[in-house]
């Protein structure tokens, strides 16, 4: 999709640079007692899914303003994702909606992606809007409905779900569900999360051996008073009533203001039930922002427990990690590079904090030091390790001037016409 000879010769016209700025900071790393190589290394197995719909542009309920070029069905979408993947080498899968983005053959649409070098992460379910010829409406809630015909076919949507994904070798279903009520008194709170409970339980009893299962909670939207799995603490009962391989999703974009995102991060790995991660940016709620745009400390925070507990041993398992985003005004491409890169120097700044210092300032109550040594950490300029991670790879040292000077997206305006009726999910 991107020539690996564009790449490179975009890659050379920097590369004295890039090579003074690597030394400059191995050398100061060095100082710091820190093994650059290393980290380097570290950072180069940080992965993170691509979902599938975020290539199309997003919109609010008041507009859409598409940029052309748009991928009309989900082997175009595989097509950006693989750009995506040649610029920045660290999103290899692809998270699918179903039936969002279902493939007509699983089989080749897996061929298509072994193609591109590409593999598929969770699978994302789909019980929050009706789909055409489907007998009963999730108007009233889905696996936590009042009626048992109801709560059966969200479920055998699960089942299929997963059906879908193990042909496309996938390992994984994350479970977001909108169900709510946007009155007091509409629903029964209780029971309406106690039969959420018993679907989900139905559901996992068919999960594959090697399959994973992942609730996600959100505050509201687009219910409006009560959302049934709201918060971190309904999801991690659902997961520890289903079982083992049941464990929470945390989407950054999915809590009210001024959440201590960090520590909910940390209490899921307490627990055992750290599944995996959405990530994104919002000012107020699910904004669906590029990563790091608004909260880019955060973000570093999050990556610090992640770290943490990685070096602890206290992360059995690798989180599963997606960005879940959808953009009104950025090109759908630069902004996941965009996210992807901030992902990156989130992460390598989190491997760069001194956690010999950090936990002896812990110790003693030593308050300034202990922040000052998460700030030393993130205030590093660490761009030139994350490029020359992305080089080593293949990839690119500034994704975004690459792909802007790729020509990629007028070329997939020439021939992703207007013509065709492809409407992207979100607008829907
Ligand atoms: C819900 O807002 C969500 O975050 C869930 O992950 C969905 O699957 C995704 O967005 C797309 O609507
Ligand atoms: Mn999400």
């Amino acid at each position: 999709m991107i020539n690996p000879a564009h790449i490179h010769d975009s890659n050379h016209s920097s590369k004295e640079r890039h090579k003074r700025d690597f030394e400059f900071l191995a050398d100061r790393l060095d100082q710091q007692g820190i093994d650059i190589e290393q980290v380097v290394r570290q950072l180069a197995e940080f992965e993170v899914a691509i979902p599938s719909w975020a290539l199309g542009t997003g919109g609010t309920r008041f507009g859409r303003f598409p940029g052309g070029g748009e991928p009309r069905s989900i082997f175009e979408k595989m097509e950006d994702i693989a750009v995506v993947q040649s610029l920045v080498r660290s999103t290899p899968r692809v998270s699918l909606h179903i039936p969002w983005d279902e493939p007509d053959d699983p089989q080749a649409l897996l061929d298509f992606a072994l193609e591109m070098h590409l593999g598929f992460d969770a699978v994302n379910s789909n019980t929050f809007q009706d789909q055409p010829d489907q007998p009963h409406s999730y108007k009233f809630g889905s696996l936590c409905h009042t009626e048992a015909a109801v709560r059966q076919q969200a479920i055998e949507h699960h089942l299929h779900v997963i059906e879908v994904g193990k042909q496309l070798g996938s390992n994984a279903i994350t479970v977001w569900l909108a169900d709510g009520s946007n009155f007091p008194g509409q629903s029964h709170l209780r029971k309406s999360f106690e039969r959420t409970r018993d679907s989900l339980i139905d559901i996992y009893s068919h999960l594959p051996d090697d399959w994973r299962l992942f609730t996600e909670h959100k505050p509201y939207e687009p219910a409006f008073y009560s959302t049934v799995v709201q918060d971190w603490g309904s999801s991690l009962m659902l997961a520890q009533a289903m079982g083992e391989r049941a464990s929470c999703l945390v989407d950054l974009g999915h809590h009210l203001p001024n959440a201590n995102i960090e520590q909910i991060v940390a209490r899921l790995i307490t627990a055992g039930k750290l599944g995996g991660f959405h990530f994104n940016d919002s000012k107020y709620g699910d904004d669906d922002l590029t990563t790091g745009s608004i909260h880019p400390y955060q973000l570093f925070l999050v990556f610090n427990e992640l770290i943490d507990a990685q070096n602890d041993g206290a992360l059995t398992e690798a989180p599963a990690y997606m960005i879940d985003q959808s953009h009104n005004l950025k090109d759908p491409i630069e902004a996941l590079l965009q996210s992807v890169m901030e992902l990156q120097q989130a992460c390598a700044r989190a491997l760069l904090v001194d956690r010999t210092f950090l936990s002896g300032y812990q110790e003693e109550n030593d308050v300034l030091m202990a922040e000052m040594t998460l700030k030393e950490a993130y205030e590093t300029d660490v761009r030139p390790l994350v490029r020359e991670m992305r080089i080593r790879k293949g990839g690119s040292v500034n994704p975004i001037n690459t792909f802007r000077l790729s020509g990629y997206r007028n070329k997939v305006k020439e021939v992703r016409t207007a013509s065709s009726s492809y409407v992207p999910p979100q607008s829907l």
